[in-house]
């Protein structure tokens, strides 16, 4: 591919999981289609594609089961690889999902033995983690649910999900970590229903841990969208809470299975607004995919899908570049702005709950005005398609 401006670069802070490239095509319903990724090889792809860093679960490096020395001599060489490309890798995760023992959820289990499990494997994933020199810890609990209510109180499975987060907290400061957990919410799959199904429901639970401060949430584009969200609302109310730590950068059809596509692939549109929001924002944190290529691609397929995610950021940053310079955009922009009332708040005090009741509002002129909405989003519409 050609080098131009929407050719990523490392400062441009593009991280991909170690399982997003090293995805094997396995689906519910067929056997993996591609080798196994070394994570070493996908490290230097990544870095030679323009990418800033990788993100892993714990067993996306080293197997579950692995020794002591087995785990040592793939750090080393991992550690290796990322020191010869300047590769980093800012976040971690554990996976709690795919042992057979999480089969009724980790934090949430039924069982005190799995449960307390989850988090002695935790604790382990954060050494590693924090040893790769990763600052945002990722929490998704795929199996934290139920498929049947008969089974399990959702009051005690919330109690045991706290006593986790907290439990993990305590032991990121015992230990003295330079680090933050970033909650992940998902309403179904691979559970029927899972616990704290969207990120407004994860903001909420924040506020009832014991170090609040410590944690914050990680939106997924899919996972909201498969609620029939609109994404760039929670990742909004997170960034108005201050608790937007990481975000899963993807595309999704409403109504289907998980489908992790490609960064912009499915929703142009809603992709454009997210990014318009992050960049507005000037949001400091990373732009990470969690997507995976198509079942049908080979090796080559996986990485045109690695550096596609990459590209239509760029494309779409460029988007909003011209978006907030467009004069027709930004005049009809600006007489809604006029409209807003600028910085002008309502902040109750007597006096002014008195005015307030005096006040005389023309309500038929109110009823008949317009927003110029339409003619805005055609614009934007324009802008996006490339004729404008
Ligand atoms: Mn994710």
């Amino acid at each position: 591919m050609n080098q131009d401006e929407y050719t990523p670069r490392p400062e441009h802070h593009f991280t991909f999981g170690l399982w997003t490239v090293g995805n094997v095509g396995r689906d519910p319903f067929g056997e993996p289609v591609r080798p196994v990724l070394v994570p070493v090889r996908a490290v230097q792809q990544l870095a030679q594609l323009g990418a800033y860093g990788v993100n892993l679960h714990d067993n996306d490096l080293v197997p579950s089961g692995a020794s002591a020395s087995e785990r040592d001599r793939i750090v080393k060489e991992f550690t290796a690889a990322l020191q010869a490309t300047g590769m980093k890798v800012p976040m971690a995760t554990t996976n709690l999902f795919s042992d057979p023992v999480f089969r009724d959820g980790a934090f949430t289990s039924n069982d005190a033995q799995v449960r307390a499990y989850a988090i002695r494997k935790t604790m382990a994933a954060i050494d590693l983690g924090v040893e790769l020199g990763a600052t945002t810890y990722v929490m998704w609990g795929g199996r934290e649910g139920v498929e049947t209510n008969a089974g399990k109180d959702p009051r005690a499975a919330l109690a045991w999900y706290r006593e986790a987060v907290n439990f993990l907290c305590e032991y990121v400061r015992s230990q003295r970590y330079d680090l933050r957990f970033a909650l992940e919410a998902k309403p179904n799959e691979p559970r029927g229903d899972i616990f704290l199904p969207t990120t407004g429901h994860m903001l909420a639970f924040i506020a009832t841990l014991e170090h609040p401060e410590m944690v914050g949430v990680n939106p997924e584009v899919a996972h909201e969208q498969m609620a029939g969200l609109d994404f760039s609302h929670g990742v909004a109310q997170a960034l108005d809470a201050g608790k937007l730590f990481h975000i899963d950068l993807n595309g999704q059809k409403l109504g289907r299975f998980d489908q992790d596509l490609r960064f912009g692939s499915d929703d142009p549109k809603g992709a454009f607004f997210l990014v318009k929001l992050l960049e507005d924002a000037r949001w400091p944190g990373m732009r990470h995919f969690d997507s995976h290529a198509y079942r049908t691609e080979d090796d080559d397929g996986v990485w045109a899908f690695a550096a596609g995610n990459m590209r239509t950021y760029l494309i779409l940053k460029a988007k909003v570049d011209r978006f907030n310079r467009d004069p027709e955009i930004q005049q009809i922009l600006g007489e809604l702005r006029a409209r807003s009332g600028g910085t002008e708040r309502l902040v109750f005090s007597v006096e002014r709950s008195r005015t307030l009741q005096r006040e005389a509002f023309d309500l038929p002129a109110l009823r008949a005005r317009g927003y110029a909405y339409e003619r805005l989003d055609q614009l934007t519409m324009e802008l996006l398609l490339g004729v404008r």
